[in-house]
Protein backbone atom coordinates (compact mmCIF):
# COMPACT_ATOMS: atom_id res chain seq x y z
CA UNK A 1 0.00 0.00 0.00
CA UNK A 2 1.26 3.43 -0.85
CA UNK A 3 1.03 6.75 1.81
CA UNK A 4 1.14 10.41 0.67
CA UNK A 5 1.03 13.20 1.96
CA UNK A 6 -0.78 16.39 0.36
CA UNK A 7 -0.60 19.63 1.38
CA UNK A 8 -3.30 21.78 -0.56
CA UNK A 9 -1.57 24.88 -1.79
CA UNK A 10 -3.70 26.81 -2.86
CA UNK A 11 -7.83 25.33 -3.71
CA UNK A 12 -6.39 24.62 -7.08
CA UNK A 13 -2.71 22.97 -6.79
CA UNK A 14 -1.48 20.43 -4.24
CA UNK A 15 2.36 18.84 -3.69
CA UNK A 16 1.96 15.31 -3.03
CA UNK A 17 5.29 13.50 -1.22
CA UNK A 18 5.00 9.52 -0.99
CA UNK A 19 5.70 8.85 2.58
CA UNK A 20 7.24 6.19 4.65
CA UNK A 21 5.54 6.44 7.98
CA UNK A 22 3.58 8.99 10.00
CA UNK A 23 5.89 9.76 13.29
CA UNK A 24 3.69 12.04 15.35
CA UNK A 25 0.23 13.90 14.68
CA UNK A 26 -1.51 15.96 17.16
CA UNK A 27 -3.87 18.59 17.56
CA UNK A 28 -1.69 21.22 19.24
CA UNK A 29 -2.84 24.61 21.41
CA UNK A 30 -2.73 26.44 18.50
CA UNK A 31 -2.44 24.02 15.03
CA UNK A 32 -2.42 20.91 13.45
CA UNK A 33 1.31 19.34 14.34
CA UNK A 34 2.80 16.49 12.36
CA UNK A 35 6.08 14.87 11.47
CA UNK A 36 6.48 12.39 8.63
CA UNK A 37 8.82 10.61 6.65
CA UNK A 38 8.69 11.25 2.86
CA UNK A 39 10.77 9.46 0.25
CA UNK A 40 12.04 12.41 -1.63
CA UNK A 41 12.38 15.38 1.10
CA UNK A 42 13.30 13.16 4.38
CA UNK A 43 12.01 13.83 6.98
CA UNK A 44 9.33 16.83 7.17
CA UNK A 45 7.59 18.99 9.70
CA UNK A 46 4.06 20.24 8.77
CA UNK A 47 1.61 22.32 10.65
CA UNK A 48 -2.13 23.14 9.66
CA UNK A 49 -1.45 20.72 6.54
CA UNK A 50 1.26 23.30 5.16
CA UNK A 51 5.05 21.77 4.90
CA UNK A 52 7.56 24.02 6.80
CA UNK A 53 10.29 22.24 6.78
CA UNK A 54 11.89 18.73 5.67
CA UNK A 55 15.16 17.93 6.34
CA UNK A 56 16.59 17.72 2.81
CA UNK A 57 15.61 21.61 1.42
CA UNK A 58 15.96 23.45 4.76
CA UNK A 59 19.43 24.11 4.64
CA UNK A 60 18.06 27.28 1.79
CA UNK A 61 15.59 28.74 3.33
CA UNK A 62 16.96 28.90 6.79
CA UNK A 63 20.71 30.02 5.53
CA UNK A 64 19.24 32.96 3.54
CA UNK A 65 16.63 34.05 6.57
CA UNK A 66 19.53 34.21 8.89
CA UNK A 67 22.65 35.05 6.73
CA UNK A 68 21.76 37.79 4.66
CA UNK A 69 20.45 40.06 7.62
CA UNK A 70 23.34 38.72 9.65
CA UNK A 71 26.28 39.52 7.01
CA UNK A 72 24.30 42.73 5.97
CA UNK A 73 24.98 43.56 9.60
CA UNK A 74 28.74 44.56 10.08
CA UNK A 75 28.64 42.68 13.92
CA UNK A 76 25.37 41.63 14.75
CA UNK A 77 25.67 40.22 18.68
CA UNK A 78 21.89 40.50 20.13
CA UNK A 79 19.33 38.64 17.64
CA UNK A 80 15.42 38.01 18.39
CA UNK A 81 13.93 35.31 15.91
CA UNK A 82 9.93 34.96 15.88
CA UNK A 83 8.32 32.03 15.44
CA UNK A 84 10.75 28.90 13.95
CA UNK A 85 10.40 26.89 16.67
CA UNK A 86 11.91 23.97 14.43
CA UNK A 87 15.35 26.15 15.32
CA UNK A 88 16.76 26.12 11.96
CA UNK A 89 16.96 29.44 11.92
CA UNK A 90 19.01 29.34 15.27
CA UNK A 91 21.10 27.00 14.35
CA UNK A 92 22.18 29.33 11.40
CA UNK A 93 22.48 32.29 13.32
CA UNK A 94 24.50 30.40 15.78
CA UNK A 95 27.28 30.09 13.53
CA UNK A 96 28.16 33.95 13.67
CA UNK A 97 30.97 33.85 16.57
CA UNK A 98 29.86 37.03 17.56
CA UNK A 99 26.52 36.63 18.59
CA UNK A 100 26.44 36.72 22.49
CA UNK A 101 22.18 36.22 22.35
CA UNK A 102 19.79 34.18 20.61
CA UNK A 103 15.74 34.74 21.75
CA UNK A 104 13.72 32.62 20.33
CA UNK A 105 9.42 33.58 20.53
CA UNK A 106 7.63 30.59 19.41
CA UNK A 107 4.24 31.10 20.68
CA UNK A 108 3.82 26.99 20.17
CA UNK A 109 5.47 25.58 22.78
CA UNK A 110 4.85 21.58 21.18
CA UNK A 111 6.67 22.52 17.69
CA UNK A 112 9.74 23.12 19.63
CA UNK A 113 9.42 20.07 21.94
CA UNK A 114 8.64 17.70 18.61
CA UNK A 115 10.50 19.36 17.02
CA UNK A 116 13.91 18.67 19.61
CA UNK A 117 12.68 15.03 19.51
CA UNK A 118 12.11 14.15 15.59
CA UNK A 119 14.35 16.67 13.69
CA UNK A 120 17.80 16.79 16.02
CA UNK A 121 19.44 18.07 13.19
CA UNK A 122 17.68 20.89 12.38
CA UNK A 123 16.85 21.84 16.28
CA UNK A 124 20.65 21.35 17.08
CA UNK A 125 21.01 25.11 18.04
CA UNK A 126 18.39 25.09 20.96
CA UNK A 127 20.27 23.62 24.04
CA UNK A 128 23.11 26.39 22.97
CA UNK A 129 23.68 28.64 26.13
CA UNK A 130 23.18 31.60 24.52
CA UNK A 131 19.79 30.77 23.09
CA UNK A 132 17.05 32.23 25.48
CA UNK A 133 13.54 30.59 24.44
CA UNK A 134 9.96 32.51 25.16
CA UNK A 135 6.88 30.27 24.74
CA UNK A 136 4.86 33.58 23.97
CA UNK A 137 3.38 35.78 21.63
CA UNK A 138 5.77 37.07 19.21
CA UNK A 139 3.72 40.17 18.32
CA UNK A 140 3.34 41.04 22.17
CA UNK A 141 6.88 40.44 22.85
CA UNK A 142 8.27 42.94 20.08
CA UNK A 143 5.94 45.23 21.38
CA UNK A 144 7.69 45.61 24.58
CA UNK A 145 10.97 45.74 23.35
CA UNK A 146 13.03 49.04 22.68
CA UNK A 147 16.27 49.60 20.93
CA UNK A 148 17.39 45.78 21.75
CA UNK A 149 18.23 44.13 19.00
CA UNK A 150 20.79 44.21 16.06
CA UNK A 151 18.71 41.91 14.14
CA UNK A 152 15.39 40.10 14.06
CA UNK A 153 14.00 37.70 11.85
CA UNK A 154 10.37 36.73 11.53
CA UNK A 155 10.15 33.14 10.55
CA UNK A 156 6.53 32.16 10.65
CA UNK A 157 4.43 29.69 8.47
CA UNK A 158 1.79 31.31 6.33
CA UNK A 159 -0.79 34.13 7.25
CA UNK A 160 -2.94 32.48 8.58
CA UNK A 161 -3.95 31.50 12.11
CA UNK A 162 -1.27 32.10 14.76
CA UNK A 163 0.86 34.10 12.29
CA UNK A 164 -1.59 36.64 10.86
CA UNK A 165 -0.77 39.18 12.39
CA UNK A 166 2.93 39.14 12.12
CA UNK A 167 2.15 40.26 8.12
CA UNK A 168 0.65 43.61 9.21
CA UNK A 169 1.98 47.31 9.65
CA UNK A 170 1.49 47.32 13.12
CA UNK A 171 4.01 44.64 13.73
CA UNK A 172 6.73 45.92 11.48
CA UNK A 173 6.54 49.36 12.78
CA UNK A 174 6.76 47.49 16.46
CA UNK A 175 9.85 46.10 15.31
CA UNK A 176 11.60 49.10 13.82
CA UNK A 177 10.95 50.54 17.36
CA UNK A 178 12.42 46.83 19.02
CA UNK A 179 15.82 47.33 16.60
CA UNK A 180 18.77 49.38 17.22
CA UNK A 181 18.72 52.63 15.10
CA UNK A 182 21.41 50.50 12.89
CA UNK A 183 19.23 47.23 13.36
CA UNK A 184 17.92 44.64 10.06
CA UNK A 185 14.86 43.35 9.95
CA UNK A 186 13.60 40.48 7.64
CA UNK A 187 10.68 38.05 7.45
CA UNK A 188 9.83 35.34 5.11
CA UNK A 189 6.68 36.77 2.96
CA UNK A 190 5.92 33.83 1.09
CA UNK A 191 5.54 32.92 -3.14
CA UNK A 192 6.02 35.43 -5.95
CA UNK A 193 3.92 33.32 -7.97
CA UNK A 194 0.90 32.69 -5.56
CA UNK A 195 0.94 35.04 -3.22
CA UNK A 196 1.13 38.57 -5.38
CA UNK A 197 -1.50 40.89 -3.41
CA UNK A 198 0.11 39.58 -0.09
CA UNK A 199 3.90 40.67 -1.02
CA UNK A 200 3.05 43.94 -2.74
CA UNK A 201 0.92 44.97 0.40
CA UNK A 202 4.25 43.58 2.76
CA UNK A 203 6.33 45.39 0.94
CA UNK A 204 4.61 48.70 1.00
CA UNK A 205 3.95 48.03 4.80
CA UNK A 206 7.75 47.55 5.50
CA UNK A 207 8.95 50.26 3.37
CA UNK A 208 6.15 52.74 5.46
CA UNK A 209 7.77 51.25 8.49
CA UNK A 210 11.76 51.66 7.39
CA UNK A 211 13.72 54.08 5.44
CA UNK A 212 15.38 50.72 3.17
CA UNK A 213 13.39 47.74 2.04
CA UNK A 214 14.28 45.37 -0.17
CA UNK A 215 12.87 41.80 -1.52
CA UNK A 216 14.80 38.55 -2.27
CA UNK A 217 14.25 35.22 -3.43
CA UNK A 218 15.57 31.62 -2.81
CA UNK A 219 14.13 28.44 -4.50
CA UNK A 220 12.36 26.21 -1.56
CA UNK A 221 11.77 23.07 -3.75
CA UNK A 222 8.35 21.99 -0.81
CA UNK A 223 7.03 25.40 -0.14
CA UNK A 224 4.24 26.49 -3.17
CA UNK A 225 6.03 27.14 -6.64
CA UNK A 226 9.17 26.48 -5.34
CA UNK A 227 10.38 30.21 -5.30
CA UNK A 228 10.01 31.73 -1.94
CA UNK A 229 10.49 35.54 -1.19
CA UNK A 230 11.58 37.38 1.60
CA UNK A 231 11.40 40.82 2.56
CA UNK A 232 14.51 43.05 4.75
CA UNK A 233 13.79 46.22 6.79
CA UNK A 234 16.47 48.73 7.62
CA UNK A 235 17.62 52.29 8.31
CA UNK A 236 21.03 52.33 7.84
CA UNK A 237 22.21 49.37 6.13
CA UNK A 238 21.60 48.17 2.69
CA UNK A 239 20.25 44.47 3.19
CA UNK A 240 21.58 43.37 -0.05
CA UNK A 241 25.78 44.16 0.56
CA UNK A 242 27.25 41.83 2.91
CA UNK A 243 29.13 43.59 5.39
CA UNK A 244 32.72 41.72 5.33
CA UNK A 245 35.57 43.08 4.10
CA UNK A 246 38.11 40.60 3.29
CA UNK A 247 35.83 38.18 2.90
CA UNK A 248 36.48 36.60 6.58
CA UNK A 249 32.99 36.34 8.34
CA UNK A 250 31.44 34.33 4.94
CA UNK A 251 34.40 32.22 4.59
CA UNK A 252 34.31 30.98 8.83
CA UNK A 253 30.35 29.88 7.98
CA UNK A 254 29.69 26.27 7.19
CA UNK A 255 26.49 26.90 4.86
CA UNK A 256 25.46 24.76 1.49
CA UNK A 257 23.32 27.43 -0.20
CA UNK A 258 24.55 30.93 1.16
CA UNK A 259 27.73 32.46 -0.49
CA UNK A 260 28.60 36.46 -0.53
CA UNK A 261 27.77 36.34 -4.73
CA UNK A 262 24.41 34.32 -3.85
CA UNK A 263 23.47 36.81 -1.17
CA UNK A 264 24.07 39.61 -3.63
CA UNK A 265 22.34 37.80 -6.73
CA UNK A 266 18.85 36.94 -4.36
CA UNK A 267 18.13 40.74 -4.49
CA UNK A 268 18.39 40.64 -8.54
CA UNK A 269 15.02 40.02 -9.05
CA UNK A 270 13.14 39.00 -12.43
CA UNK A 271 11.17 41.55 -14.25
CA UNK A 272 7.84 40.25 -13.14
CA UNK A 273 8.61 40.44 -9.43
CA UNK A 274 10.49 43.46 -9.61
CA UNK A 275 6.69 44.91 -11.67
CA UNK A 276 5.15 43.62 -8.66
CA UNK A 277 6.79 45.76 -5.85
CA UNK A 278 6.66 48.85 -8.42
CA UNK A 279 2.69 48.55 -8.88
N1 LIG B 1 4.30 27.61 3.22
C1 LIG B 1 5.09 27.43 4.40
C2 LIG B 1 5.97 28.57 4.72
C3 LIG B 1 6.68 28.35 6.01
C4 LIG B 1 7.76 29.30 6.28
N2 LIG B 1 8.35 29.12 7.58
C5 LIG B 1 8.75 27.84 7.94
C6 LIG B 1 9.49 27.73 9.23
C7 LIG B 1 10.75 26.98 9.09
N3 LIG B 1 11.66 27.25 10.12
Amino acid sequence: MELWFTENQTKDLRLSCRITRTLHREKTEFQDLAVVDTVEYGRMLVLDGAVQTTVRDEFVYHEMIAHVPMLAHPAPEKVLVIGGGDGGTVREVLKHPGVREVTLVEIDRRVMEVSRDLLPETSSGLGDPRVNIRIEDGIKYVKEARRAYDVIIVDSSDPVGPAVGLFSYDFYSAVADALEEDGIFVAQTESPFLNQSLIRQVYADISRAFPIAKLYLAPVPTYPSGLWSFTAGSRVYDPAEPRDPGGGRSARLETRYYTPDVHRAAFMLPAFVGELLRS
